[in-house]
């Protein structure tokens, strides 16, 4: 069954927009009123839901190669425009939608596809029964694959090295990263991309459904695929020469992430009652959807501390590293976002609770708070998992004067863990262009982010305020944002849309003497992390 949730007045004809997120293990999608308010959400899962595709999560897997059946997420799709016709949900009241979707994934639509969406779409039948068939290949590579070792250093190689892709793309190359997978799609099944006329990203893709034609790529996904320039913000020759013949003009166009592409094709607006007016502003990955979820500013840093840990930093002027990811900012295209991924997140924080001999978050705490800022010099490098940022693994402690030490005492060790964690965050932000100022903010989210010894140190690190906030679909009221955002750009601000919205709370606040600590230690961190880093 679909999850939903209706409010009570969702029957009203008054305004809405609403965020589709096409998400790794579901579709979702929420509308808001005109204060930006949910009224309405629901979900179509694919294992519980179409348990016909037989995927696990979302997904085949074939060791490191893992697609997702596109025809899937199209029957989704229609599966959740269903459930919220059946629900009374009043179509005719949305001025605009907008999505997200798991980002670096791509669709391969077979020549004469174009045809189909823009003509041949026969309202009293299904969008799955019409489109299976228009797609080169039946499967699409997702976020999750990893089998493109080869096409990566092939880019790096024709580029110039790793920096160079980075300067370029935003990011070193990576297999998982769209033009890698182009081009091992290109090497292994030359028909499919001889038969294919377009490939949209998911995000993309979502918004074609509802246009009826081909979407535009945004900026903020786009800058996800190791193929555009992210300071042009069009395609770089050079890269997609690397990947594969003729790409430009199977990727199409590029657009702002909050630009309008057009209006909901006349399928909807029969099948559905969509008002013909309906805009649809670009769809964009996840991840910035859920920076516009957050309504990040300028100056901020999101912190999401999860099974494993994610930073959103918004940058103005951005420094591409080989750690780390630089994407166009969704909100504002002159400036910047990154993301970056801990894998050593509350696992580690649990692995280490379990090795002090506690049990609780509460002892963790006063372990935590029985120790002063600084630890003393003591410094820890936690990688049980070989960590992404940076590529290392392994256990690794200094006491105050450098020397390498086997084990520290348990209130330390605490410390030395918490105290670690964030100073790499700050150093990798540091490292792409973030730069803390008098209005920084940090937001946290996530399971640790209930814990207020945590944050404190979070707070003492970064030398900022930290605020919480409730984030369990950022993406898709991110997507929701857009759609309202995409409206009114030209003339108003994107922070200006969620004036009326709750404030953050504020959970904790840098002592004086933060900087003065963290600062040099900070320092002393980047140069140990250096020390155990594994090239790669
Ligand atoms: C980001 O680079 C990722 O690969 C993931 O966060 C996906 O976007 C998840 F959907």
């Amino acid at each position: 069954m679909a999850q939903k949730r209706q409010h009570p007045n969702d029957s009203t004809t008054a305004p809405r927009y609403l965020g589709l997120d096409f998400s790794t293990q579901q579709i979702k999608a929420v509308a808001l009123d005109n204060d930006l308010r949910e009224v309405y959400s629901s979900a179509i899962g694919f294992d519980r839901d179409l348990p016909e595709f037989k995927t696990d999560g979302g997904c085949h897997k074939n060791g490191d190669r893992v697609t997702a059946p596109t025809s899937m997420w199209v029957k989704a799709f229609d599966m959740l425009l269903e459930q919220m016709k059946s629900d009374g949900f009043n179509f005719g009241t949305l001025l605009s939608v907008s999505g997200s979707g798991q980002q670096h994934g791509s669709v391969y639509w077979k020549r004469g596809a174009r045809e189909v969406l823009r003509e041949g779409l026969n309202a009293a039948q299904t969008l799955f029964d019409q489109l299976n068939t228009s797609f080169a290949t039946p499967n699409s590579p997702i976020w999750m694959d990893s089998s493109t070792t080869a096409e990566c250093q092939k880019l790096e190689e024709l580029l110039g090295g790793a920096q160079n892709v980075a300067n370029v793309t935003g990011s070193r190359a990576y297999e998982r990263f769209t033009g890698n997978q182009i081009a091992k799609i290109y090497k292994e099944s030359s028909d499919v991309y001889n038969n294919c006329e377009r490939i949209s990203l998911v995000s993309s893709f979502g918004a074609s459904l509802l246009l009826g034609d081909y979407a535009p790529i945004d900026y903020s996904d786009g800058s996800g695929m190791n193929l555009m320039n992210i300071r042009t913000k069009e395609w770089d020759q050079q890269a997609l020469d690397a990947c594969a013949p003729e790409l430009k003009e199977r990727l199409g166009p590029l657009a702002p992430s909050f630009h309008p592409v057009g209006s909901v094709s006349p399928y909807f607006v029969q099948r559905y009652g969509f008002s013909p007016d309906c805009k649809v502003i670009a769809f964009t990955g996840d991840n910035p959807a859920s920076l516009a979820g957050l309504r990040l500013q300028e100056g901020d840093v999101s912190v999401s501390l999860g099974t494993s840990d994610t930073l959103f930093v918004w940058l103005k002027e951005p420094k591409p590293a080989l750690e780390g990811h630089i994407f166009v900012n969704p909100v504002d295209a002159e400036d910047y976002m990154a993301l970056l991924c801990f894998k050593n997140g509350s696992l580690a924080r649990e692995r280490v609770r379990a090795n002090v001999g506690i049990q609780t978050w509460e002892e963790f705490s006063a372990l935590l708070q029985s120790t002063s800022p600084g630890n003393g010099g003591n410094i820890g490098i936690y990688f049980f998992d070989t960590e992404i940022t940076p590529f290392a693994i392994g256990e690794h402690r200094f006491d105050a004067s450098g020397k390498k030490v086997d084990v520290f005492e348990r209130s330390t060790e605490v410390r030395a863990l918490v105290e670690g964690q964030f100073m790499a965050k700050r150093v990798h932000a540091e490292n792409l262009g973030y730069d803390i100022g008098p209005t920084s903010r940090v937001l946290a989210t996530g399971g640790a982010s209930k814990n207020s010894a945590i944050l404190q140190v979070l707070a003492d690190v970064f030398n900022a305020p930290v605020y919480t906030l409730e984030t369990e679909n950022s993406a898709s009221l991110g997507a929701a944002y857009q759609a309202r955002y995409g409206l009114i750009y030209q003339s108003h601000k994107f922070q200006e849309i969620g004036e009326n919205l709750p404030a953050y709370q504020l959970a904790a606040e840098p002592n004086a003497d933060a900087a003065k600590i963290y600062t040099p230690l900070a320092a002393r961190y980047k140069r140990l992390e250096k020390s155990v880093i594994t090239s790669k």
